[in-house]
Protein backbone atom coordinates (compact mmCIF):
# COMPACT_ATOMS: atom_id res chain seq x y z
CA UNK A 1 0.00 0.00 0.00
CA UNK A 2 1.29 3.71 -0.74
CA UNK A 3 1.44 5.67 2.33
CA UNK A 4 -0.16 8.70 1.68
CA UNK A 5 0.12 12.19 3.50
CA UNK A 6 -3.95 12.99 3.55
CA UNK A 7 -5.28 16.52 4.52
CA UNK A 8 -8.67 16.34 5.79
CA UNK A 9 -10.85 19.29 5.52
CA UNK A 10 -13.98 19.44 7.74
CA UNK A 11 -13.88 17.36 11.41
CA UNK A 12 -17.54 16.90 11.82
CA UNK A 13 -19.53 13.52 11.58
CA UNK A 14 -17.73 12.18 8.23
CA UNK A 15 -14.79 14.08 8.26
CA UNK A 16 -13.29 13.20 11.53
CA UNK A 17 -14.06 9.13 11.61
CA UNK A 18 -12.46 9.10 8.11
CA UNK A 19 -9.03 10.61 9.48
CA UNK A 20 -9.26 8.68 12.31
CA UNK A 21 -9.67 5.40 10.09
CA UNK A 22 -6.87 6.60 7.64
CA UNK A 23 -4.57 7.53 10.25
CA UNK A 24 -4.95 3.82 11.61
CA UNK A 25 -4.53 2.38 7.85
CA UNK A 26 -0.98 3.56 7.47
CA UNK A 27 -1.32 7.27 6.56
CA UNK A 28 -0.54 10.16 7.73
CA UNK A 29 -2.96 12.31 8.02
CA UNK A 30 -4.06 16.25 8.78
CA UNK A 31 -7.38 17.03 10.54
CA UNK A 32 -8.70 20.51 9.81
CA UNK A 33 -11.26 22.43 10.77
CA UNK A 34 -12.41 26.30 11.08
CA UNK A 35 -13.80 25.78 14.86
CA UNK A 36 -10.81 26.82 17.24
CA UNK A 37 -12.95 25.08 20.06
CA UNK A 38 -13.27 21.66 18.64
CA UNK A 39 -9.71 21.67 17.17
CA UNK A 40 -8.38 22.65 20.79
CA UNK A 41 -10.10 19.41 22.11
CA UNK A 42 -8.96 17.30 19.53
CA UNK A 43 -5.38 18.66 20.18
CA UNK A 44 -5.32 18.20 24.19
CA UNK A 45 -6.88 14.77 24.24
CA UNK A 46 -10.62 16.28 25.68
CA UNK A 47 -12.50 14.92 22.74
CA UNK A 48 -14.99 12.88 23.42
CA UNK A 49 -18.33 11.27 21.47
CA UNK A 50 -21.14 9.55 22.26
CA UNK A 51 -20.84 7.68 18.77
CA UNK A 52 -19.51 4.25 19.23
CA UNK A 53 -16.57 3.45 18.93
CA UNK A 54 -15.12 7.02 17.88
CA UNK A 55 -13.11 7.89 21.11
CA UNK A 56 -11.24 4.43 21.05
CA UNK A 57 -10.18 5.39 17.53
CA UNK A 58 -9.72 8.64 18.11
CA UNK A 59 -6.86 7.76 21.23
CA UNK A 60 -5.45 4.57 18.56
CA UNK A 61 -4.97 7.42 16.30
CA UNK A 62 -3.37 9.73 18.05
CA UNK A 63 -0.82 7.09 20.24
CA UNK A 64 -0.10 6.35 17.06
CA UNK A 65 1.24 9.92 16.20
CA UNK A 66 -0.40 9.62 12.62
CA UNK A 67 -2.62 12.35 13.03
CA UNK A 68 -2.68 16.04 13.60
CA UNK A 69 -5.11 18.60 14.01
CA UNK A 70 -5.09 21.97 12.82
CA UNK A 71 -7.80 25.15 11.75
CA UNK A 72 -5.92 25.64 8.27
CA UNK A 73 -5.35 23.11 5.94
CA UNK A 74 -1.77 22.26 4.94
CA UNK A 75 0.13 20.62 1.65
CA UNK A 76 -0.45 16.61 1.61
CA UNK A 77 -0.47 14.57 -1.33
CA UNK A 78 -4.43 14.24 -1.26
CA UNK A 79 -7.11 16.55 0.17
CA UNK A 80 -10.53 14.80 1.32
CA UNK A 81 -13.23 17.45 1.80
CA UNK A 82 -16.15 16.61 4.25
CA UNK A 83 -18.22 19.93 4.34
CA UNK A 84 -21.56 20.45 4.83
CA UNK A 85 -23.66 21.45 1.83
CA UNK A 86 -26.94 22.68 3.54
CA UNK A 87 -30.13 24.24 1.48
CA UNK A 88 -29.77 27.99 1.59
CA UNK A 89 -31.94 31.04 1.40
CA UNK A 90 -32.53 30.40 -1.87
CA UNK A 91 -33.52 26.96 -1.80
CA UNK A 92 -30.30 25.89 -3.71
CA UNK A 93 -27.72 24.02 -2.13
CA UNK A 94 -25.30 26.41 -0.52
CA UNK A 95 -21.81 25.01 -1.68
CA UNK A 96 -19.69 28.07 -0.44
CA UNK A 97 -18.12 26.05 2.46
CA UNK A 98 -16.19 24.11 -0.58
CA UNK A 99 -15.98 27.38 -2.22
CA UNK A 100 -14.39 28.86 0.61
CA UNK A 101 -11.88 25.70 1.58
CA UNK A 102 -11.21 25.45 -2.37
CA UNK A 103 -10.13 28.62 -2.36
CA UNK A 104 -7.96 28.29 0.69
CA UNK A 105 -5.73 24.64 -0.96
CA UNK A 106 -5.44 26.36 -4.63
CA UNK A 107 -2.06 27.63 -3.47
CA UNK A 108 -1.24 24.27 -2.06
CA UNK A 109 -2.58 21.63 -4.62
CA UNK A 110 0.18 20.65 -7.02
CA UNK A 111 -0.14 18.46 -9.99
CA UNK A 112 -0.57 14.71 -9.88
CA UNK A 113 -2.50 15.42 -5.95
CA UNK A 114 -5.81 14.01 -4.89
CA UNK A 115 -8.87 15.95 -4.21
CA UNK A 116 -12.12 14.37 -2.85
CA UNK A 117 -15.25 15.50 -2.30
CA UNK A 118 -17.52 13.54 0.33
CA UNK A 119 -20.30 16.10 0.58
CA UNK A 120 -23.15 15.73 -1.17
CA UNK A 121 -23.75 18.22 -4.00
CA UNK A 122 -25.53 19.20 -6.95
CA UNK A 123 -24.64 17.33 -9.64
CA UNK A 124 -21.71 19.27 -11.46
CA UNK A 125 -19.86 20.52 -8.22
CA UNK A 126 -16.75 18.12 -8.84
CA UNK A 127 -16.27 20.03 -11.61
CA UNK A 128 -17.10 23.28 -10.49
CA UNK A 129 -14.45 22.72 -7.74
CA UNK A 130 -11.67 21.56 -9.77
CA UNK A 131 -12.07 25.22 -11.50
CA UNK A 132 -12.16 26.84 -8.30
CA UNK A 133 -9.22 25.46 -7.37
CA UNK A 134 -7.63 25.88 -10.39
CA UNK A 135 -4.98 23.31 -11.19
CA UNK A 136 -6.05 21.22 -13.70
CA UNK A 137 -3.69 18.43 -13.43
CA UNK A 138 -4.63 17.44 -10.19
CA UNK A 139 -6.64 14.41 -9.91
CA UNK A 140 -10.23 15.26 -9.05
CA UNK A 141 -13.15 12.67 -7.52
CA UNK A 142 -16.54 12.50 -5.68
CA UNK A 143 -16.82 9.89 -3.08
CA UNK A 144 -20.20 10.54 -1.54
CA UNK A 145 -20.25 9.52 2.25
CA UNK A 146 -22.92 6.93 2.89
CA UNK A 147 -22.45 6.96 6.74
CA UNK A 148 -25.52 6.28 9.26
CA UNK A 149 -24.93 8.36 12.62
CA UNK A 150 -25.04 5.77 15.52
CA UNK A 151 -23.61 2.86 13.26
CA UNK A 152 -20.59 5.41 11.82
CA UNK A 153 -17.25 3.35 12.18
CA UNK A 154 -19.10 0.18 11.09
CA UNK A 155 -20.69 1.41 7.96
CA UNK A 156 -17.34 3.73 7.01
CA UNK A 157 -15.50 0.62 6.98
CA UNK A 158 -18.14 -1.89 5.50
CA UNK A 159 -20.39 -0.09 3.27
CA UNK A 160 -19.22 -0.15 -0.33
CA UNK A 161 -18.09 3.12 -1.65
CA UNK A 162 -18.53 4.81 -5.11
CA UNK A 163 -15.67 6.31 -6.33
CA UNK A 164 -16.29 8.77 -9.30
CA UNK A 165 -13.19 10.64 -10.82
CA UNK A 166 -13.07 13.32 -13.38
CA UNK A 167 -11.15 11.00 -15.17
CA UNK A 168 -10.09 7.80 -15.18
CA UNK A 169 -6.64 8.22 -14.04
CA UNK A 170 -8.58 10.28 -10.43
CA UNK A 171 -10.61 7.16 -10.35
CA UNK A 172 -8.02 4.67 -10.02
CA UNK A 173 -5.70 6.37 -7.41
CA UNK A 174 -8.57 7.35 -5.43
CA UNK A 175 -9.36 3.78 -4.91
CA UNK A 176 -6.21 3.15 -3.86
CA UNK A 177 -6.77 5.59 -0.63
CA UNK A 178 -10.26 4.39 0.25
CA UNK A 179 -9.27 0.53 -0.29
CA UNK A 180 -6.54 1.18 2.73
CA UNK A 181 -9.34 0.94 4.82
CA UNK A 182 -12.71 0.13 3.42
CA UNK A 183 -13.73 -3.46 3.61
CA UNK A 184 -17.21 -2.99 1.22
CA UNK A 185 -17.07 -3.25 -2.15
CA UNK A 186 -15.29 -0.14 -4.18
CA UNK A 187 -17.08 0.87 -7.35
CA UNK A 188 -15.52 2.93 -9.56
CA UNK A 189 -17.38 5.61 -11.99
CA UNK A 190 -17.55 8.74 -13.41
CA UNK A 191 -18.10 12.07 -11.09
CA UNK A 192 -20.87 12.83 -12.26
CA UNK A 193 -22.45 9.03 -11.87
CA UNK A 194 -21.60 9.34 -8.30
CA UNK A 195 -23.23 12.59 -7.35
CA UNK A 196 -26.51 11.35 -8.74
CA UNK A 197 -26.78 8.08 -8.12
CA UNK A 198 -25.99 9.15 -3.54
CA UNK A 199 -28.75 11.89 -4.30
CA UNK A 200 -30.73 9.32 -5.59
CA UNK A 201 -30.04 6.71 -2.79
CA UNK A 202 -31.35 9.31 -0.17
CA UNK A 203 -33.68 10.61 -2.66
CA UNK A 204 -35.15 6.73 -2.57
CA UNK A 205 -35.34 6.65 1.08
CA UNK A 206 -37.05 10.00 1.12
CA UNK A 207 -40.20 9.26 -1.42
CA UNK A 208 -40.39 5.64 0.34
CA UNK A 209 -40.99 7.18 3.46
CA UNK A 210 -43.27 9.60 1.88
CA UNK A 211 -45.60 7.03 0.25
CA UNK A 212 -45.48 5.73 4.09
CA UNK A 213 -47.15 9.17 5.23
CA UNK A 214 -49.31 8.72 2.67
CA UNK A 215 -50.32 4.98 3.57
CA UNK A 216 -51.17 6.23 6.74
CA UNK A 217 -53.10 9.54 6.48
CA UNK A 218 -55.56 7.39 3.60
CA UNK A 219 -56.26 4.78 6.12
CA UNK A 220 -56.80 7.18 8.90
CA UNK A 221 -59.35 8.79 6.28
CA UNK A 222 -60.51 4.97 5.47
CA UNK A 223 -60.78 4.30 9.34
CA UNK A 224 -58.29 1.33 8.77
CA UNK A 225 -55.07 -0.22 10.74
CA UNK A 226 -51.89 1.22 8.27
CA UNK A 227 -49.62 -0.78 10.72
CA UNK A 228 -51.59 -4.05 9.84
CA UNK A 229 -51.74 -3.39 6.52
CA UNK A 230 -48.25 -2.14 6.20
CA UNK A 231 -47.05 -5.55 7.64
CA UNK A 232 -48.97 -7.39 5.46
CA UNK A 233 -47.97 -5.33 2.62
CA UNK A 234 -44.54 -6.18 2.96
CA UNK A 235 -44.33 -9.34 3.55
CA UNK A 236 -44.55 -9.46 -0.13
CA UNK A 237 -40.87 -10.74 -1.26
CA UNK A 238 -40.78 -7.76 -3.35
CA UNK A 239 -42.53 -4.78 -1.10
CA UNK A 240 -40.53 -2.79 1.61
CA UNK A 241 -42.37 0.44 2.64
CA UNK A 242 -40.98 2.14 5.24
CA UNK A 243 -42.10 3.46 8.15
CA UNK A 244 -44.57 6.57 8.86
CA UNK A 245 -43.75 9.26 11.52
CA UNK A 246 -43.90 12.79 12.62
CA UNK A 247 -41.92 13.35 9.27
CA UNK A 248 -38.35 13.66 7.52
CA UNK A 249 -34.99 15.30 9.67
CA UNK A 250 -31.46 15.48 9.34
CA UNK A 251 -29.66 16.94 7.29
CA UNK A 252 -29.68 14.54 4.25
CA UNK A 253 -33.02 13.06 3.51
CA UNK A 254 -34.88 15.98 4.25
CA UNK A 255 -32.25 18.14 1.93
CA UNK A 256 -30.67 16.21 -0.65
CA UNK A 257 -33.35 15.95 -2.58
CA UNK A 258 -34.06 19.60 -3.45
CA UNK A 259 -30.74 19.13 -5.03
CA UNK A 260 -32.28 17.19 -7.78
CA UNK A 261 -35.57 19.07 -8.32
CA UNK A 262 -33.20 22.54 -7.76
CA UNK A 263 -30.84 20.79 -11.04
CA UNK A 264 -34.08 19.73 -12.85
CA UNK A 265 -36.99 21.51 -11.77
CA UNK A 266 -39.76 20.47 -14.65
CA UNK A 267 -38.63 16.42 -14.54
CA UNK A 268 -38.44 16.10 -10.75
CA UNK A 269 -42.73 16.52 -9.91
CA UNK A 270 -42.60 13.23 -7.74
CA UNK A 271 -39.32 14.01 -5.69
CA UNK A 272 -40.94 17.15 -5.31
CA UNK A 273 -44.21 16.06 -4.02
CA UNK A 274 -42.32 13.60 -1.44
CA UNK A 275 -40.42 16.76 0.23
CA UNK A 276 -43.75 18.60 0.17
CA UNK A 277 -45.54 15.21 1.67
CA UNK A 278 -42.74 14.85 4.44
CA UNK A 279 -42.75 18.50 5.71
CA UNK A 280 -46.03 18.57 5.88
CA UNK A 281 -46.56 15.41 8.36
CA UNK A 282 -46.45 17.20 11.29
CA UNK A 283 -49.61 18.96 10.92
CA UNK A 284 -51.17 15.72 9.97
CA UNK A 285 -50.22 14.12 13.09
CA UNK A 286 -51.17 17.78 14.83
CA UNK A 287 -54.66 17.15 13.77
CA UNK A 288 -54.84 13.54 14.98
CA UNK A 289 -53.98 15.25 18.62
CA UNK A 290 -56.45 17.59 17.83
CA UNK A 291 -59.46 15.37 17.39
CA UNK A 292 -57.85 13.02 20.20
CA UNK A 293 -58.42 15.81 22.11
CA UNK A 294 -61.66 16.95 21.56
CA UNK A 295 -61.37 19.36 18.46
CA UNK A 296 -59.02 22.22 20.01
CA UNK A 297 -55.14 22.27 21.47
CA UNK A 298 -56.23 25.52 23.28
CA UNK A 299 -54.81 25.64 26.90
CA UNK A 300 -54.01 21.66 26.63
CA UNK A 301 -50.91 20.34 27.93
CA UNK A 302 -48.89 18.62 25.93
CA UNK A 303 -45.64 16.90 26.66
CA UNK A 304 -43.79 16.11 23.53
CA UNK A 305 -41.24 13.42 23.96
CA UNK A 306 -38.26 13.69 21.47
CA UNK A 307 -36.35 16.48 20.26
CA UNK A 308 -33.68 14.62 17.95
CA UNK A 309 -34.42 14.33 14.69
CA UNK A 310 -34.59 10.52 14.68
CA UNK A 311 -33.77 7.59 17.15
CA UNK A 312 -30.85 7.43 19.38
CA UNK A 313 -29.07 10.23 17.91
CA UNK A 314 -28.17 13.55 20.03
CA UNK A 315 -29.18 15.38 16.63
CA UNK A 316 -31.69 17.67 15.89
CA UNK A 317 -31.06 19.53 12.58
CA UNK A 318 -33.88 19.76 10.62
CA UNK A 319 -35.94 17.76 13.34
CA UNK A 320 -39.77 17.55 12.81
CA UNK A 321 -40.33 18.07 16.30
CA UNK A 322 -39.21 21.57 15.89
CA UNK A 323 -41.96 22.22 12.81
CA UNK A 324 -44.54 20.26 15.84
CA UNK A 325 -43.74 21.96 18.67
CA UNK A 326 -44.39 25.33 16.53
CA UNK A 327 -47.98 24.28 15.52
CA UNK A 328 -49.23 23.32 18.97
CA UNK A 329 -47.89 26.37 20.64
CA UNK A 330 -49.87 28.29 17.64
CA UNK A 331 -52.97 25.67 18.24
CA UNK A 332 -52.48 27.63 22.07
CA UNK A 333 -51.40 24.59 23.40
CA UNK A 334 -49.28 24.75 26.81
CA UNK A 335 -46.08 22.46 26.28
CA UNK A 336 -43.08 20.99 27.67
CA UNK A 337 -40.59 18.22 26.02
CA UNK A 338 -38.11 16.03 27.31
CA UNK A 339 -35.38 13.92 24.92
CA UNK A 340 -32.63 11.49 26.65
CA UNK A 341 -30.12 13.14 24.43
CA UNK A 342 -30.84 16.58 23.04
CA UNK A 343 -31.28 19.16 26.03
CA UNK A 344 -32.69 22.07 24.17
CA UNK A 345 -34.35 22.93 20.60
CA UNK A 346 -34.60 26.59 20.18
CA UNK A 347 -36.39 28.19 23.26
CA UNK A 348 -37.65 24.44 24.25
CA UNK A 349 -35.61 22.33 27.10
CA UNK A 350 -35.36 19.29 28.17
CA UNK A 351 -37.48 18.87 31.40
CA UNK A 352 -37.49 14.91 33.23
CA UNK A 353 -40.24 13.05 32.41
CA UNK A 354 -41.58 12.62 36.26
CA UNK A 355 -42.37 16.61 35.93
CA UNK A 356 -43.94 15.87 32.67
CA UNK A 357 -46.39 12.84 33.32
CA UNK A 358 -48.24 14.23 36.07
CA UNK A 359 -48.99 17.48 34.09
CA UNK A 360 -49.74 16.54 30.78
CA UNK A 361 -53.12 15.94 29.44
CA UNK A 362 -51.04 14.47 26.27
CA UNK A 363 -47.61 12.45 25.75
CA UNK A 364 -46.63 12.76 22.43
CA UNK A 365 -43.61 10.86 21.08
CA UNK A 366 -42.22 12.40 18.65
CA UNK A 367 -38.60 10.31 18.24
CA UNK A 368 -38.82 6.84 18.41
CA UNK A 369 -35.87 6.59 21.02
CA UNK A 370 -35.13 3.25 22.64
CA UNK A 371 -35.20 5.17 25.95
CA UNK A 372 -39.15 5.63 25.34
CA UNK A 373 -39.93 1.58 24.64
CA UNK A 374 -37.78 0.86 27.94
CA UNK A 375 -39.40 3.37 30.03
CA UNK A 376 -39.84 2.21 33.47
CA UNK A 377 -43.85 1.02 35.10
CA UNK A 378 -42.94 3.62 37.65
CA UNK A 379 -42.70 6.35 35.21
CA UNK A 380 -45.86 5.44 33.07
CA UNK A 381 -47.52 5.54 36.61
CA UNK A 382 -47.34 8.49 36.68
CA UNK A 383 -48.77 9.61 34.08
CA UNK A 384 -52.66 10.67 34.34
CA UNK A 385 -54.78 8.02 33.88
CA UNK A 386 -57.30 10.53 31.23
CA UNK A 387 -54.15 11.17 29.52
CA UNK A 388 -54.19 10.96 25.62
CA UNK A 389 -50.96 9.18 24.19
CA UNK A 390 -50.41 9.57 20.23
CA UNK A 391 -47.09 8.01 19.82
CA UNK A 392 -46.22 8.75 15.87
CA UNK A 393 -43.01 6.21 15.34
CA UNK A 394 -45.03 3.60 16.98
CA UNK A 395 -42.41 2.52 19.41
CA UNK A 396 -43.96 2.89 22.48
CA UNK A 397 -44.54 -0.67 24.39
CA UNK A 398 -48.00 -0.14 24.23
CA UNK A 399 -48.80 -3.65 26.22
CA UNK A 400 -46.93 -2.07 29.73
CA UNK A 401 -49.31 1.43 28.69
CA UNK A 402 -52.30 -0.71 28.77
CA UNK A 403 -51.21 -2.29 31.77
CA UNK A 404 -51.82 1.33 33.54
CA UNK A 405 -55.50 1.26 32.19
CA UNK A 406 -54.09 3.65 28.78
CA UNK A 407 -54.23 2.99 25.48
CA UNK A 408 -51.75 4.28 22.70
CA UNK A 409 -52.68 5.92 18.85
CA UNK A 410 -50.08 6.04 16.75
CA UNK A 411 -49.57 7.42 13.13
CA UNK A 412 -50.35 4.12 11.38
CA UNK A 413 -52.99 2.91 13.43
CA UNK A 414 -55.00 5.93 14.19
CA UNK A 415 -57.51 4.97 11.26
CA UNK A 416 -58.42 2.05 13.46
CA UNK A 417 -58.27 4.22 16.57
CA UNK A 418 -60.56 6.60 14.97
CA UNK A 419 -62.91 4.03 13.90
CA UNK A 420 -62.94 2.89 17.15
CA UNK A 421 -62.70 5.37 20.02
CA UNK A 422 -63.19 8.90 18.69
N1 LIG B 1 -37.68 7.98 8.98
C1 LIG B 1 -39.05 7.71 8.94
N2 LIG B 1 -39.45 6.45 8.64
C2 LIG B 1 -38.56 5.44 8.39
C3 LIG B 1 -37.18 5.72 8.42
C4 LIG B 1 -36.76 7.02 8.72
O1 LIG B 1 -39.90 8.59 9.16
O2 LIG B 1 -39.01 4.32 8.15
C5 LIG B 1 -37.20 9.35 9.30
C6 LIG B 1 -36.25 9.41 10.50
O3 LIG B 1 -36.96 9.47 11.70
C7 LIG B 1 -35.47 10.67 10.20
C8 LIG B 1 -35.40 10.70 8.66
O4 LIG B 1 -36.40 9.80 8.21
O5 LIG B 1 -36.19 11.82 10.62
C9 LIG B 1 -34.05 10.31 8.08
O6 LIG B 1 -33.49 9.21 8.80
P1 LIG B 1 -32.65 8.05 8.08
O7 LIG B 1 -32.23 7.10 9.12
O8 LIG B 1 -33.45 7.51 6.97
O9 LIG B 1 -31.44 8.81 7.41
P2 LIG B 1 -30.20 9.75 7.80
O10 LIG B 1 -30.52 11.11 7.25
O11 LIG B 1 -29.83 9.66 9.23
O12 LIG B 1 -29.04 9.08 6.95
C10 LIG B 1 -29.17 8.93 5.53
C11 LIG B 1 -28.67 7.55 5.13
N3 LIG B 1 -29.07 7.27 3.74
C12 LIG B 1 -29.70 6.13 3.41
O13 LIG B 1 -29.98 5.25 4.20
C13 LIG B 1 -30.03 5.98 1.96
C14 LIG B 1 -27.17 7.47 5.31
O14 LIG B 1 -26.63 6.28 4.81
C15 LIG B 1 -26.48 8.65 4.61
O15 LIG B 1 -25.09 8.66 4.87
C16 LIG B 1 -27.05 9.93 5.12
O16 LIG B 1 -28.47 9.94 4.90
C17 LIG B 1 -26.35 11.07 4.39
O17 LIG B 1 -25.51 11.74 5.01
O18 LIG B 1 -26.58 11.25 3.22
Amino acid sequence: MIVTKICVIGMGYVGLPTALMLAVSGHTVIGCDIKGQLIEKLKSGTFDSPEKGLNALYHHARQLGSIVFCEMPMAADAYILALPTPIGSSGRADVSAIHEVARHIAPLVKPGNIVVLESTVPPGTTKDLAEWIGEPRALYAHVPERVLPGNLLHELKHNGRIIGGLSTEATRKTAEIYHSFVAGKIRETEASIAEIAKLMENTYRDVNIALANEFAKVCDHLGISAQEALTIANEHPRVNILSPGLGVGGHCIAVDPWFIVQSCPEEAQLIRTARQVNDAQPVFVLNLLKKMLEGSLLQRRVAVLGLAYKADVDDARESPSRAFLTLLESEGAQVRVHDPLVSSLEKWQTEPLEALFPWADAVVVATGHSAYYQLEDHLIQQARGDVRVLDAPGILDTERWEACGISIATVSSSGRVRAQVL
